[in-house]
């Protein structure tokens, strides 16, 4: 039997960090589609992650992208989430947006573009420091376009250089999340296109560097729980970019086009009880939302994430191990699925009710006017966008 305190009690410890850039006009290489209300800058994508927290209560942080949202104070930035009751996050480094990366940032066959991305990365570290933020997340873009257009080993020895000039670079409680993905922007070979590698860097660097799994970066049919198993047991899974895939890298999301793949991963989270901060996974939102409104869009996003947790914690794991150990194949099967097909909304109804929130998050939102307000007060100015 599963105890529902318990159950409970997990769940008041989740914490989802969602992104800048999910609250700004976003799009394809095709078309960005503006919207009403978006946020002109980062202290306004930073009042709408703040509203999402105050309607979940399980999101309070919010990570930021540089130089997308780049400011003359970090400190005032941080003051300004803290007065809102949310904080900054995970700082994202970007060096995939500059005319000098078109051969790569930091595997790039020339020395002074591989130094300045690295600077780069060393600058994200110093925002850190203003920040208070613990994690730096690294997705490169490097990679090539053609059989024998650039040395596969010599990329890596120059990527292996620039992580450990950054690793070093970090402070006591600082750490490094290296992301993986499997191919896009460069369609011969990516420089970190798969958890292997990016383990095999981060085990060279030391404790401080993990893997961060984006669950979008992938090729189709991957199991994405084996990989999460693997790098809980190497004691590497730095976090989770949470987003829902049909195709490729496509952003959607979270739990939208297959809401049992994120129950079967937070399966192998709740296995390892590592579904609060103290396991050190941080779990985030790497999502843009092109054509439906951002904050419910983010807010649906984070229940989903909760839904699927809660399914996981209610796994009857004493009827599931017996099964296991007997040989009892649909029996283990069938204590796993018991617990999917649970309507988990009433209990997570019932849950936010004790932490003083409103049972239904969008409908609460959508009655609070943040909309209209915001719709009111951002007029004039340039509304932050993809790539801005
Ligand atoms: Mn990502």
């Amino acid at each position: 039997m599963t105890d529902l305190a318990r159950v409970r009690d997990v769940l008041r410890t989740q914490r989802i960090e969602t992104a800048s850039w999910a609250y700004a006009n976003s799009g394809t290489r095709f078309k960005v589609f503006g919207q009403e209300a978006v946020p002109r800058d980062p202290y306004e994508k930073i009042a709408d992650a703040a509203t999402v927290h105050r309607f979940t209560g399980v999101a309070p942080t919010v990570a930021l992208h540089i130089p997308w949202d780049k400011v003359a104070d970090y400190a005032d930035l941080a003051r300004h989430a803290r007065e809102l009751g949310a904080e900054l996050g995970t700082i994202n480094s970007n060096v995939f947006q500059d005319n000098d990366y078109m051969l790569g940032s930091v595997t790039n066959p020339d020395p002074a573009i591989r130094a300045k991305a690295t600077s780069h990365l060393l600058e994200c570290v110093d925002i850190m420091d203003l920040t208070g933020s613990r994690d730096l997340k690294l997705w490169f873009s490097d990679g090539t376009n053609y059989p024998g257009q650039d040395d596969v080993r010599r990329r890596q020895d120059r990527l292996a250089d620039s992580l450990a000039e950054v690793y070093a670079r970090l402070g006591d409680g600082q750490r490094m999340l290296l992301e993986y993905k499997l191919f896009e922007p460069a369609f011969y070979m990516t420089d970190v296109p798969d958890w292997g590698t990016a383990y095999l860097h981060c085990v060279a660097l030391g404790e401080k560097a993990k893997v961060v799994i984006d669950t979008g970066h992938h090729a189709p049919g991957t199991n994405i729980e084996f990989i999460v198993a693997q790098l809980l047991r190497a004691d590497k899974l730095g976090g989770f970019d949470f987003n829902s895939r049909f195709y490729a890298d496509d952003d959607l999301m979270v739990g939208a086009a297959d809401p049992f793949q994120l129950f079967r991963i937070m399966h192998e989270i709740v296995l390892a009880d590592a579904v609060g901060p103290a396991s050190g996974i941080a779990y985030m939102l790497d999502q843009c939302h092109n054509i439906e409104p951002k904050i419910p869009a983010v807010i649906r996003s984070v229940m989903n994430v909760q839904e699927a947790t809660a399914k996981a914690l209610l796994v009857d794991h004493d009827a599931l191990r017996a099964a296991q150990d007997a040989g009892d194949v649909l029996g283990a099967n069938e204590a796993l699925m018991d617990a999917y097909h649970t309507d988990v909304r009433p209990l997570l109804r019932d849950f936010r009710e004790d932490l003083g929130l409103d049972p239904e998050p969008l409908e609460a939102y959508r009655r609070s006017g943040y909309f209209d307000k915001i719709k009111a007060e951002r007029v004039g100015g340039e509304q932050a966008g993809w790539g801005a």
